[in-house]
């Protein structure tokens, strides 16, 4: 059963001030437009329709936020490089993802989510910039890795980690696909680790006379999480002061 599989639609927010009040850590998922965010939320909960999947580029216009059943949550975002935004709404989006991105304390972690075939675009690299000094781990992930060749593909996951290897320490990189399902475990295990949830291979002791003896069972566990409840949004994390890159806008005159 994948590590999400009972993960709900909660609530939406178009500006920060419909965010709802922190009630678990958020696992967020951000990206440019069409890169595959919300296919890649629905893949880990092994669901087609949770989040809304369109191949027009700017479909997800709002913050959607699904409650897992650990009390933590996956937040899909808009995705951001889309050109046929009118200025005023992709300012707009801007300044709601970047405070959002900056400021929200129950953000465990940021899963990036760039089209293997076109990596680390300016964008991306704005959008580490004002996640990055948070400290938090962030999780790329390389999808539709399904239309490279292998050795495409491998070429794109080394370049990837080696241009973020000065942030490895914060930063892990991996291959994935919505359309093949690959790469889920791999998620599952950064993403399950971020929420304390760990994978322990339990053995289901055999019922009298039941059938598949000895049949292996994978089940998900909440471990402790350091500092709190797995998914308190309570976990300590310092406020921090984002390192701006100069295109960003500010309130500044
Ligand atoms: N081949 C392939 N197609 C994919 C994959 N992931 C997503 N797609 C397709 O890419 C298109 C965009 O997917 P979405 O999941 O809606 O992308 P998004 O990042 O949420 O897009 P926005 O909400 O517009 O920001 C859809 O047509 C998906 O079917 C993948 O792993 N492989
Ligand atoms: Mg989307």
């Amino acid at each position: 059963m994948p590590l999400f599989a009972n993960a709900v639609f909660a609530i939406s927010a178009e500006k920060t001030d419909d965010l709802p009040q922190p009630e678990g850590a958020e696992i967020v998922f951000a990206g440019r437009s069409n890169s595959g965010k919300s296919s890649a939320i629905n893949t880990l909960a092994g669901q087609t329709r949770l989040a809304f999947v369109s191949k027009t580029p700017g479909r997800t216009q709002l913050i959607n936020f699904f409650r897992l059943s650990n009390g933590g949550f996956l937040v899909d975002l808009p995705g951001y490089g889309y050109a046929d935004v009118p200025d005023r709404v992709r300012r707009h989006w801007q300044e709601v993802l970047s405070s959002y991105l900056r400021r929200r304390q129950s953000i465990c972690g940021l899963v990036l989510v760039m089209d293997a075939r076109r990596p680390l675009t300016d964008l991306d690299r704005q959008l580490l910039e004002w996640f990055g000094p948070s400290g938090k781990p962030i999780h790329v992930l390389l999808t539709k890795a399904d239309k490279l060749s292998r050795n495409e593909a491998a070429k794109a996951l080394q370049a990837t980690r080696l241009e973020l290897a000065p942030w490895s320490d914060q930063v892990s990189v991996q291959l994935f696909s919505s359309l093949k399902k690959t790469g889920v475990e791999e998620a599952e295990r950064a993403l399950g680790g971020w929420l304390g949830l760990t994978a322990e291979e339990k053995e289901k002791p055999p019922a009298k006379g039941e059938k598949n003896r000895g049949q292996k069972r994978l089940n998900w566990i909440k471990a402790p999480a350091q500092g709190g409840e797995a998914g308190d949004s309570s976990t300590p994390s310092e406020p921090f002061e984002p390192q701006l890159p100069a295109q960003v806008p500010s309130n500044a005159n």
